[in-house]
């Protein structure tokens, strides 16, 4: 495998790399998003419609795309995070992620020994990489990334203890609930300026422990933003939008037409 045909040493180079978001459990519609030129697409089993297999079959269609596969799990469900591992995400996204305790769990449920406990089985995984059985076992620790969502103000506090947890590979943040956290439940403010203020100091600190920081985006100024602030792994574009808009544009011609 060349140096930088997985995601995990793209994303350490700091390179940017998009990701397309998934929450309608059709494989197809992944498949379309790997195949539209998403480099990543992201299963999320916390907010999406999947379940496991489903996801399964999403991971798989992600691959035919020609996409990187990820996957966010639901809160604590690190049992989940190494099943999905064997079934080929190349990177799981834990939300919630409070303290360091909340981060060592989630990590070593992605790594092999020494740098964890996750369970031998990754035979999905080894076919969809195109690796043997023992190539994908030597590169997995390296290769399997875990990320933390940094979503709330208790997260925010315990930051450099997350950070500090050397099996975690990066933190990936949530920043609809963290504006809700942050005012202590009086708004929903993704994109306010204290949300901004608040992503760039999470990427920076990120960024000097030696960290992937990455970012769940609602718009492509939002994406902007966020490579600026120095994150490299950037949501964009999710496939219940995508319908919902071309139902309304397509919709909107014919009413033209028949209210002419
Ligand atoms: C958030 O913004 O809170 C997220 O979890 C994005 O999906
Ligand atoms: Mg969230």
């Amino acid at each position: 495998m060349s140096e930088q045909s997985n995601l995990a040493d793209k994303l350490r180079s700091g390179k940017p790399v998009i990701t397309g978001w998934s929450v309608l459990n059709v494989p197809m519609f992944v498949e379309m998003m790997a195949r539209g030129g998403y480099e990543a697409v992201t299963i999320d089993l916390q907010h999406g419609m999947y379940d496991f297999a489903s996801a399964c079959d999403a991971l798989a269609a992600t691959a035919l795309g020609g996409a990187h596969r990820i996957v966010r799990i639901p809160i604590g469900d690190n049992a989940l995070a190494g099943r999905l591992a064997d079934m080929g995400a190349e990177c799981l996204i834990a939300p919630m992620i409070n303290s360091r305790e909340d981060a060592v769990s989630f990590a070593r449920a992605v790594k092999y020994p020494p740098d964890g406990d996750r369970s031998w089985s990754p035979f999905r995984a080894a076919m969809l990489s195109g690796q043997t059985l023992e190539e994908y076992r030597q590169g997995a620790n390296l290769q399997t990334l875990s990320l933390a969502m940094i979503e709330t103000q208790e997260a925010i506090d315990a930051l450099d203890d997350i950070l500090s947890v050397a099996e975690l590979d990066g933190v990936f943040v949530g920043p609809s609930d963290l504006s809700i956290s942050l005012s202590n439940g009086a708004r929903l403010d993704p994109n306010g300026e204290e949300n901004a203020r608040v992503c760039a100091g999470i990427a920076e600190k990120a960024v000097k422990a030696g960290k992937i920081a990455g970012i769940f985006c609602m718009n492509a100024d939002k994406v902007k933003e966020a490579i600026q602030q120095g994150f490299c792994l950037m949501s964009h574009g999710i496939d219940r939008s995508f319908v919902a808009d071309s139902i309304a544009n397509t919709r909107r011609e014919v009413d033209e037409i028949t209210s002419a």
